[in-house]
This record gives C-alpha cells, sequence and structure tokens, in this order.
C-alpha cells in the first residue's frame, strides 16, 4: 500500500471518528437538557407547586443501592441517585403529620399509594434521577425516568414508580 492510501484511510477514519463524537455529544447534551426541563407537581389540596431538576438535586443528594426485582428478571443490586421523598414534600411546606399518604402518578397513568409513615422511614423512599450513574433517560427514550420512585424496603419492584410527573399529599 502506498503512503497515499494509508493516508487516506487514517483521514476517513479521523472523520469517522469525529462524527460518532459529535453525535455522541449532542446525544450526551440531549439528555441532559431533557433533565433540566424534568418538573414535577406536588399538590395538597387546592395547592399545587411546581419542582425542577435544579431544585430537586439541592435537596440532600443521596447514592444509594436497591434490590431491582421485577416479574422477568432475578433480583439484582442497583447503584442509584436521587433524594429523600420527604425531602421534597417538605420543600414545598406540606406538613405531613395531619397526612395519611402519598399518591404517586406517572406519565403512563400509573398510580401507586404510600403511607405518609413509609415515606418519612429513614433510608426508604427516594426519588431518583440516575441509576448506575447514568441520568434516567425517559419513557420515549427506553428508560423509566426521568424520575422513578425507589422504595428501598419493598422486595418486589412494582411500587417503584417509573416516569413520575406529579406526587399528591392526602
Ligand atoms: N409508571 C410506571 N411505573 C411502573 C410500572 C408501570 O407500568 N408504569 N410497572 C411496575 C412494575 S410491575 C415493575 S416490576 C417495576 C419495574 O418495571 P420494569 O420491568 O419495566 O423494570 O416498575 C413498576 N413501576
Ligand atoms: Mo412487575
Amino acid at each position: 500500500m502506498s503512503n497515499r492510501t494509508i493516508g487516506i484511510i487514517l483521514f476517513i477514519l479521523i472523520i469517522i471518528m469525529g462524527v460518532f463524537g459529535l453525535i455522541n455529544r449532542q446525544m450526551v447534551k440531549d439528555n441532559k437538557e431533557a433533565h433540566e426541563n424534568a418538573e414535577i407537581i406536588i399538590k395538597e389540596e387546592e395547592k399545587e407547586s411546581k419542582l425542577k431538576f435544579e431544585d430537586i438535586v439541592d435537596l440532600g443528594e443521596e447514592e444509594f443501592t436497591a434490590v431491582l426485582d421485577t416479574s422477568d428478571s432475578n433480583p439484582k443490586e442497583h447503584n442509584y441517585t436521587g433524594v429523600p421523598l420527604s425531602n421534597i414534600i417538605e420543600e414545598v411546606k406540606i406538613n405531613m403529620e395531619d397526612k395519611k399518604q402519598v399518591i404517586i402518578k406517572g406519565i403512563d397513568g400509573y398510580t401507586v399509594a404510600l403511607s405518609i409513615k413509609e415515606v418519612m422511614d429513614e433510608n426508604n423512599v427516594y426519588l431518583a434521577y440516575k441509576f448506575n450513574g447514568k441520568f434516567l433517560k425517559s419513557k420515549e427514550k427506553g428508560g423509566s425516568g426521568p424520575y422513578q420512585i425507589i422504595v428501598r424496603k419493598d422486595q418486589f419492584s412494582q411500587r417503584w414508580c417509573k416516569f413520575v410527573v406529579e406526587l399528591e399529599v392526602k
């Protein structure tokens, strides 16, 4: 092979790598933007509050492990990043003492009820936004985010509401 041919091959490879690099950077950016725009509505009777990702991330971020056990997978421990659900409720000045439960809704209509007792329990209920160090993708992008409720003490994962958009404290 002539030097010229090798040169052309190298040039083409560098262009391909550059294009992949740009695509990857755009995907990371899209994902980050999706997160920055990700809002959650918190309701209490007539009162409605909204929190954005930038508000949520400041409410005591923690990394924790939880065992995911679905109907089509065996139990496996994973790392999540999120904030305790009770911190979110406190942030919007809802007093949990006279309440019974928190109703969590996903964008697909899936609804989960947690008792206030469970929510107040230490290291149990979290609103997660990262899974094994990566942001949870939206439903359209094949993920379980941008937010997912994790109930660490729940043996099965039915109540780990995916695509969370609304919380109602009753
Ligand atoms: N929003 C939403 N959350 C959901 C579900 C769902 O259908 N919609 N399914 C539940 C069930 S039955 C399980 S086992 C866990 C994990 O679901 P996966 O199998 O998609 O991981 O999510 C739970 N949370
Ligand atoms: Mo399930």
